[in-house]
């Protein structure tokens, strides 16, 4: 297997334009650690990590990658692979640590700190204000079920936009909204593990209310950022030809994209959705959702095969057609392809920006390397998936990688590596794998065509 990421001159070139960035992403839960640090106060993951069974090895994100602490060393990483962007996430507990809505300065200095730190390396921050860690004090009145969280959320997006401002390139409201429904409120896989249909009904309509009310302080407050947020989700296919499961495919396919981009882009719930999620909607709330946004991210990790269940309601079917990564998630690039005419097909889109792909891989460590060519080829697939897509038309303007340090992987807790960086967690040391040797000599490739072309364009102009 090839050890490096390599485009013939086709595909290569929507690649290296200038209005294509390559990044990484990282979320606040999953490396910071320092959970009783500077300030901060539980969030749900705190509370659900203490429950037990809830995750593998009972693992938790109390020291993670110790990266509140180590970022400086994780920023000099950054620096390494090359990147144009770095997506991060914000503790909404370390900013708003209690119920008083008195604002933690401590907190909000740790992120000033490190926006400013990778502006200065030309690294533009993309913050996600929500990558699922609530405050448990707001779980505790109610979670994303009480409609004032939504509220909540919006003065929380206002302290930052304050604080950070339009040093700040791109914010994202929040993460993977399907995520925090489905596997939060419904399958109770993640925090704040509960099973209750009703709740993930209201969850819904406040999570997408909390998004419209947030991109209408930050554009008050940060003017010049780019705002969004990013959904997720891949083709839904239907196990057999039968009826049955092609409705089956339908409905999970709206499940999982159109109950969220609908609203989102469109002002409107799918007519599915109408009765149960419809009755939390107050008027004038379905016009802050679809405030506009100026870019749309999009996470993308494998295909859904889907069956009717035998009670009825679409279940995914754990298939195995094409090679799995260590999540058992098949490895499917051209679902990003089909996902995205699912989005075109039915919505007006803003630029799109791929703010998740990546693999999980058992990698070895050994005489200070890790040899992941499958993680390579995974990477390779999904940006020739991508270079192709952006010939053919379709407005993508970058490339966030999943994951710059293995990390606390939520239930899976710390036995799925999907890093660029080998992280040893009983000493924190981290060593660069070689897909993250493969993405820094490809971002290496894109600065030295850039700088090509910047004096060329100086020479013209002289
Ligand atoms: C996700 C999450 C990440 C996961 C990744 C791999 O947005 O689903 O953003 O936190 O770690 O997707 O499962």
């Amino acid at each position: 297997m090839k050890n490096d990421l390599s485009f013939s001159a086709d595909k290569l070139q929507p690649l290296m334009s200038d209005d294509f960035v390559f990044g990484v992403a990282t979320s606040a839960y999953q490396i910071e650690g320092a959970s009783r640090a500077g300030g901060r106060t539980d969030s749900v993951w705190d509370t659900f990590c203490r429950l037990n069974g809830s995750i593998a090895k009972s693992a938790t994100g109390e020291a993670a990658c110790d990266s509140y602490f180590r970022w400086r060393d994780d920023l000099e990483l950054l620096v390494e692979l090359g990147v144009g962007a770095y997506r991060f996430s914000i503790s909404w507990s370390r900013i708003l640590p209690d119920v008083s809505g008195a604002l933690n300065q401590e907190g909000l200095d740790y992120y000033i700190g490190l926006a400013d730190a990778l502006r200065r390396r030309g690294i533009r921050p993309m913050v996600t204000l929500h990558h699922w860690d609530l405050p448990q004090y707001l779980q505790d009145k109610g979670g994303w079920q009480n409609r004032e969280t939504a509220y909540g959320f919006a003065d929380y997006a206002q302290a930052v936009a304050i604080g950070l401002g339009s040093s700040v390139d791109f914010y994202t409201t929040i993460n993977e909204p399907w995520c925090i429904v489905s596997l939060g409120h419904r399958s109770g896989v993640h925090a704040p593990g509960l099973r209750d249909e009703e709740a993930a009904n209201a969850v819904t309509h406040h999570l997408l209310l909390a998004h419209g009310l947030a991109i209408q302080a930050l554009r008050d407050h940060a003017p010049r950022a780019q705002l969004g947020i990013v959904l997720n989700g891949g083709p839904s296919l239907p196990l057999s030809d039968s009826e049955a499961d092609i409705d089956a495919a339908g409905l999970f396919e709206s499940e999982q994209i159109h109950r969220y981009a609908s609203p989102i882009l469109r002002g409107e719930y799918p007519d599915e959705f109408v009765p149960p999620v419809g009755r939390y909607v107050q008027r004038g709330d379905l016009e802050i959702i679809s405030e506009p946004c100026d870019y749309l991210g999009w996470n993308y990790y494998t295909r859904n095969v889907v069956r009717r269940g035998d009670n009825g309601s679409p279940e995914i079917v754990a298939a195995d057609d094409y090679p799995q990564t260590d999540m058992g998630w098949e490895i499917y690039p051209d679902g990003l392809r089909q996902v995205c005419s699912v989005l075109q097909r039915n919505y007006d889109l803003p630029p799109l920006y791929v703010t998740e792909n990546g693999a999980a891989f058992q990698d070895t460590l050994a005489d200070n390397v890790v040899h992941d060519p499958e993680r390579i080829r995974y990477i390779q697939q999904h940006l020739d998936v991508i270079a192709d897509m952006i010939a053919s038309g379709v407005d993508i303007r970058g490339y966030i990688c999943w994951t710059l340090l293995d990390n606390f992987e939520w239930a899976e807790g710390y036995s799925k590596r999907f890093g660029l960086v080998h992280v040893d967690f009983d000493t924190q040391v981290r060593t660069m794998k070689d897909s993250g040797k493969a993405f820094a000599e490809l971002n290496a490739t894109k600065a030295r065509l850039a700088a090509g072309c910047n004096e060329r364009r100086t020479d013209a102009a002289r």
